[in-house]
């Protein structure tokens, strides 16, 4: 989609998990519709935008692709901060990929908040038939921490979209019924309506979080 320049809210969301589970081409294909069979292994942190709409609304969402190599753990998780969501993404094929998810989900939790908005991402679904982790397992996981868990292939765009359109209206979702409840005390505080709205834009840029996410 093309970028008006006059985006309603923006979100930042990021990409986490294991080296090779996909994250880069997850983002270049949910960006750029694009996929590389031999993409190289992101180095720190990379960055793209999008704009979606979401109920009549344009949202701009800042994607931080980060590396899943251990030596860039110390600056990858600096980016968590002030993160609405996140896709925690394992690789289906590869059971160490699942195996540890927890570090994984432990360091959005501590470093985006406790109410950040998770998806967990099974990636590779294309190569479902070799497998190692099964879909059940995968489902436990995430019922187990609340948060939904969607299959994917960037290679063949599988649910690419909708895991990030997914992610993206949970985020909105929440956005909407705390501005109901900001709403609710404006009745006794009596801000006025276009000082409320600039007031909640701007807790859900990526410049300003007074609270932590959905
Ligand atoms: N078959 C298949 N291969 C994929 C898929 N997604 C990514 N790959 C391949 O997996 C390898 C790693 O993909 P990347 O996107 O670079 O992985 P990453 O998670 O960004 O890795 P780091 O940047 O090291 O953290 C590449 O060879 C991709 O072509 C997929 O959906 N299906
Ligand atoms: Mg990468």
């Amino acid at each position: 989609m093309e970028s008006s320049g006059a985006a309603d809210y923006i979100f930042k969301i990021v990409l986490t998990g294991d080296s090779g589970v996909g994250k880069s081409n997850l983002l270049s294909r949910f960006t750029r519709n694009e996929f590389s069979l031999e993409s190289r292994s992101t180095i720190g942190v990379e960055f793209s935008t999008k704009e979606v709409q979401v109920d009549g609304k344009t949202i701009k969402v800042q994607i931080w692709d980060t590396a899943g190599q251990e030596r860039f753990m110390a600056i990858t998780k600096a980016y968590y901060r002030n993160a609405y969501g996140a896709l925690l993404v394992f690789d289906i094929l590869k059971a160490s990929t699942f195996q540890n998810l927890d570090q994984w989900y432990s360091e959005v939790r501590a470093n985006a908040g406790v109410d950040c908005c998770i998806i967990l991402i099974g990636n590779k679904s294309d190569q479902r038939h070799i497998r190692a982790v099964m879909s059940d397992a995968a489902k436990k996981y995430a019922d187990e921490r609340n948060i939904k868990y969607i299959e994917t292939s960037a290679l063949d765009a599988t649910n690419v979209e909708q895991a990030f359109r997914t992610l993206i209206q949970d985020i909105y979702k929440q956005f909407s019924e705390k501005v109901n409840v900001v709403k609710g005390e404006s009745d006794v505080v009596s801000l006025p309506k276009n000082q409320q709205n600039q007031q909640q834009q701007q807790n859900y840029s990526s410049n300003s979080r007074p609270n932590q996410c959905c």
